[in-house]
C-alpha cells in the first residue's frame, strides 16, 4: 500500500505533484547479499541520509532493442526528482511492492523469484513511462542478464543505492509502439552502438551515471554479440557485480 506519510517533513516541497505521489510507492529493502529484509517508501530509499547508513533496495534496468538492433534510449523529464533531464537506457525503476503481502514472487528471496517479480515490475513501468503495452513485451520474452550493486548520488539530497537486475525485454527484437509519458520522459531515440558512442562524445549531452557505467562495462560487449552463442554465455549470471 502507498505510504502517505512520505509527504511529511518538507523534503518533497517544490517538486512535481505526480512525481511526489510516486515517492509513496513501497520498495523492497535488501541486505548486502540481495536478500529481501523489508520494505520502505521510494522516498526513504532515495534520501542520501538513509543511503549513507546503508539502506539498499531492489531495482531493475531494461534495454529494449528494435528489429534493426537499435537500443531505445530516453531523456528523463525535468519533473523527475532524481537525475532530471539526463539521457538513459530504455526504462529503470525501483521494484515496488504492489500488494501488502507482495505479489507472487515479488518479495521472493531466491534469485529466480526476484527475476519473476522484477519482470512484472518492468512490464508495468514500460507501460507507465513509455506507453508500451504489456502484450508487446510478454514476460516470457524477457531475458535476465546480471545484477549489479551500485551507489550514486543525484544531488546533495537524493541518490541511488540499489541492487539492479538487467533485462532485454524482447530477445526477438520485435518493434513495439512507443507513446512516452511527458511526466517521465522528454525525448526518446533509437540508436545504434556507434550512434550512442557519438552521443557520449558530445559534451552537450548528459547521461545518468548508471547508464554510462553499464554501457562501458557490459552493454557494448553484449550488444556486439546479440544472436550468437557468446551472448548466451552472458545470460543469467549468478554473481552480483559490485560496482
Ligand atoms: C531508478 O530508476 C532505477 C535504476 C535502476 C537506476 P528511476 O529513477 O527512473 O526510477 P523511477 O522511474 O521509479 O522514478
Ligand atoms: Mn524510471
Amino acid at each position: 500500500a502507498p505510504d502517505s506519510s512520505v509527504r511529511a517533513g518538507g523534503d518533497l516541497e517544490g517538486y512535481d505533484e505526480e512525481q511526489v505521489r510516486l515517492m509513496e510507492e513501497v520498495c523492497i529493502v535488501l541486505d548486502n547479499d540481495d536478500k529481501p529484509i523489508g520494505s520502505a517508501s521510494k522516498k526513504t530509499c532515495h534520501l542520501m541520509t538513509n543511503i549513507d547508513r546503508g539502506l539498499l533496495h531492489r531495482a531493475f534496468s531494461v534495454f529494449l532493442f528494435d528489429s534493426q538492433n537499435r537500443l531505445l534510449i530516453q531523456q528523463r523529464a525535468a519533473e523527475k526528482i532524481t537525475f532530471p533531464d539526463l539521457w538513459t537506457n530504455t526504462c529503470c525503476s525501483a521494484s515496488p511492492v504492489v500488494h501488502p503481502l507482495g505479489i507472487a514472487g515479488e518479495t521472493g528471496a531466491e534469485l529466480s523469484a526476484a527475476i519473476e517479480g522484477v519482470k512484472r515490475a518492468a512490464q508495468r513501468k514500460l507501460d507507465q513511462e513509455l506507453g508500451i503495452k504489456p502484450e508487446q513485451v510478454p514476460l516470457d520474452k524477457f531475458q535476465f542478464l546480471t545484477r549489479i550493486h551500485y551507489l550514486a548520488p543525484s544531488d546533495g539530497k537524493w541518490g541511488e543505492h540499489e541492487s539492479e537486475l538487467f533485462f532485454p525485454p524482447r530477445y526477438d527484437h520485435a518493434d513495439v509502439d512507443v507513446n512516452a509519458n511527458p511526466n517521465e520522459i522528454q525525448d526518446t531515440k533509437y540508436v545504434t552502438a556507434e550512434e550512442l558512442k557519438t552521443m557520449f562524445a558530445d559534451p552537450n549531452l548528459k547521461f545518468t551515471p548508471w547508464f554510462k557505467l553499464i554501457c562501458n562495462s557490459m552493454l557494448f560487449e553484449w550488444w556486439s554479440h546479440f544472436g550468437t552463442e557468446t551472448f548466451k554465455s552472458y545470460l543469467e549470471e549468478k554473481d552480483i557485480r559490485r560496482m
